[in-house]
């Protein structure tokens, strides 16, 4: 236990910090007195907003974009009162929050409650169990798109042990990385689409097409549009895209025309429903700048990064700032010193920033990784120093994500190490393999054998009916509680992008993952012939793992899980338009041990 012997550096930087400005540090004892939950308001509206500087409808949180952040200490009783004054139903779902003993508070519309309807409101109520970044975001329809979506925070335990030791055992920096952690702020990353998620929806039904570009990036909910030469663009065209294009160029917008067969598989399309904006039509716009202000006494900050957005995986970087990563959706890892970290929508990763360069103002980059040439910036700036060092700060990245100079180093998810490392048992008692595949049209999909209906998120939810029909069909998976499971997401057809598959409830394990095909009936059968590519010692937990993409053969990623959590949840693909799509399964876990649901969540009781 290393904290007793920190105070007195931290003290010794509160006292810096309490002179530099008022900050509020958080301390979460052991022992939570207070019964008393911790509760707060969203109110959704709709308005017209700009944050990349084009106008179009965006959902509002309490007024704001992104919406406001929930921060809450381990351990908490925390209440969320959504009100909906939107002109369409609504839910909100708690991303990582593992809802353990509150099925009825994981909003997902047709499996948990029904949408909360316009000028209604709905009460979720669940415990902080685990601690570490997390966010909220809508799960009806798209949504999440339209801008519904904010940071969790929850503050560990002042007992649980840190894994800044593994750092450095320089006593005062340890405690300005435990005060860093204290003050830690979100930095939501987010794709941004011109058109609303509706229109888009439209679009794809309209022209069988996978709407897979954005048109801006934004940081905190700011960015700008900055349209390239063309040029330009082909000259950032990367080589690993010059064979799909074959011959033709990326659009206006830096993105993979709909005409390429490979970006929309062999399916029959329809050109001239294509709405500006869809796929090109790049206008240049100015939204704000976001600032992240830094104190360069405090030694470190510490920053949590949440990919929000619903479509692209995007790199982050700051200028000349290696960032420690220290926690990956959540949960402590043995911290990871990287230049530039690629997060795919979904994930999260905490990171400690050393303050030890000039005064100055550095540049923060945002850009897609992948089909699309995309970025945004914005400025990291030491506090006494705005404005006083006007050279600009030199780039780990360029516009698409590659390095800017030889040597900058992109976190290797493979090599995460947990902290603390906990171990899975060697066998599982059921293994489901989910096929994932494109479904009958360039934008339906497949996630097991069959493609879950948008329609169905107006049913009666799962939980209240697990006997249903849906229940009983290749629309769900069955499992006993405390059972262990196997899943293995298994690509079939290339080509296929990354699927970001994100799991409600608890958390699994990445146990493994590799090319080619997936020909066996269990891990263990596996484990026999390619042992190479399975780690069972010291699996890292996560509640969401892209599938690699899928380039010229089938890929697999296998993940385990322990049934303890008796309620209807979902797996599904964390890009938008593919959950639309159908790249979605129901999971009634635990149904030998199906929970009694409380009073006031029966639907008769809520606004159904
Ligand atoms: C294709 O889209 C256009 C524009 O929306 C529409 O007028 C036309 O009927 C569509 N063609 C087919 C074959 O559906
Ligand atoms: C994208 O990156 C380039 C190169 O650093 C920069 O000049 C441009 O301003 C960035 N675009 C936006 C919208 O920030
Ligand atoms: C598959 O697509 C065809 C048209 O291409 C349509 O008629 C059929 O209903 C679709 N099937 C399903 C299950 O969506
Ligand atoms: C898919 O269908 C096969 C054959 O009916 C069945 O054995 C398997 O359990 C199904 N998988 C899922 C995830 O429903
Ligand atoms: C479900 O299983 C977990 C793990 O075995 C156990 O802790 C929990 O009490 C069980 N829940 C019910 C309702 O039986
Ligand atoms: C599985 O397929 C691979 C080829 O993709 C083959 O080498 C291997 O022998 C197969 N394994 C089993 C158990 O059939
Ligand atoms: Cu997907």
């Amino acid at each position: 236990m290393w904290y007793p012997r920190h105070i007195f550096a931290l003290f010794m930087l509160l006292g810096f910090l309490g002179s530099v400005r008022a900050t509020r540090t958080w301390s979460c004892p052991d022992s939570i007195t207070s019964s008393v939950p911790v509760a707060f308001t969203l109110v959704l509206t709709e308005q017209n907003i700009s944050p990349d500087g084009f106008q179009r409808k965006g959902i509002l949180t309490n007024g704001q974009f992104p919406g406001p952040i929930l921060e809450v200490c381990q351990g908490d009783e925390v209440e969320v009162q959504v009100w909906n004054e939107l002109p369409y139903p609504v839910t909100v779902h708690f991303h990582g929050i593992e809802q353990r003993g509150t099925p009825w508070s994981d909003g997902v519309p047709g499996v948990s409650q029904k949408g909360i309807q316009p000028g209604s409101s709905f009460t979720y109520k669940w415990t902080a169990t685990e601690f570490g970044s997390y966010y909220y975001h809508s799960h009806e329809r798209g949504h999440l798109e339209d801008g519904l979506y904010g940071a969790i925070y929850i503050h560990p335990r002042d007992s649980v042990e840190r894994p800044f030791a593994q750092i450095t055992d320089d006593l005062t920096q340890l405690g300005a990385m435990h005060l860093a952690e204290q003050t830690t702020k979100p930095i939501i990353l987010s794709d941004w689409r011109h058109l609303t998620s509706e229109e888009v929806w439209e679009a794809e039904e309209a022209t069988g097409l996978d709407a897979y570009c954005a048109n801006a990036l934004l940081i905190n909910g700011k960015g700008s549009v900055s349209c390239l030469s063309q040029e330009t663009i082909n000259e950032f065209t990367s080589e690993d895209l010059k064979p799909i294009l074959n011959g033709a160029h990326l659009t206006d917008i830096g993105c993979v025309p709909p005409t390429i067969p490979a970006g929309q598989g062999p399916y029959q399309h329809n050109f001239s429903a294509i709405p500006e904006g869809l796929f090109s039509g790049c206008e240049s716009s100015r939204g704000a700048t976001e600032i992240l202000l830094v104190e360069s006494l405090l030694q470190y900050s510490s920053w949590d990064l949440i990919n929000a957005g619903g479509l692209a995986t995007i790199s982050f970087s700051i200028d000349e700032h290696p960032m420690y990563v220290y926690a990956v959706d959540g949960r402590y890892i043995v911290p990871e010193l990287a230049d530039v970290v690629k997060l795919v929508p979904g994930r999260r990763f905490s990171v400690l920033v050393k303050l030890d360069k000039p005064p100055g103002d550095y540049t923060v980059r945002s850009t897609i990784v992948g089909n699309q040439i995309l970025n945004t910036t914005a400025t990291m700036s030491y506090n006494a120093a705005i404005g006083l060092r006007n050279a600009p700060s030199t780039p780990y990245i360029d516009i698409t994500g590659r390095n800017a100079t030889p040597d900058a180093v992109l976190l290797d998810e493979t090599q995460i190490v947990p902290f603390p490392v906990e171990v899975p048992p060697h066998t599982a008692d059921r293994t489901f393999v989910l096929n994932i595949d494109r479904f009958n049209s360039s934008y339906q999909w497949t996630i097991g054998n069959s493609s879950f209906p948008l329609a169905l998120e107006e049913a009666a939810p799962l939980l209240f009916f697990p006997d249903s029909e849906v229940a009983h069909s290749h629309l769900a998976i069955r499992t006993t509680n405390g059972s262990w499971v196997d899943l293995i997401f298994y690509v079939r057809s290339a080509p296929q992008p990354e699927h970001p598959v994100h799991k409600h409830s608890n958390k699994f394990f990445y146990i493994g993952s590799g090319q080619g095909e997936w020909n066996y009936s269990s891990v263990e059968e596996a484990m026999r012939h390619i042992p190479q590519n399975f780690n069972l010692h010291n699996p890292p937990r996560f509640d969401t793992i892209a599938t690699p993409a899928a380039m010229s053969g089938p890929v697999w990623t296998a993940v385990r899980y322990h049934v303890v959590n008796p309620g209807a949840f979902v797996i599904h693909c964390h890009i938008q338009v593919h959950i639309n799509g159908g790249m979605s399964l129901a999971i009634l876990d635990g149904i030998d041990a199906w929970p009694q649901i409380p009073e006031e969540y029966q639907l008769s009781s809520t606004n159904s």
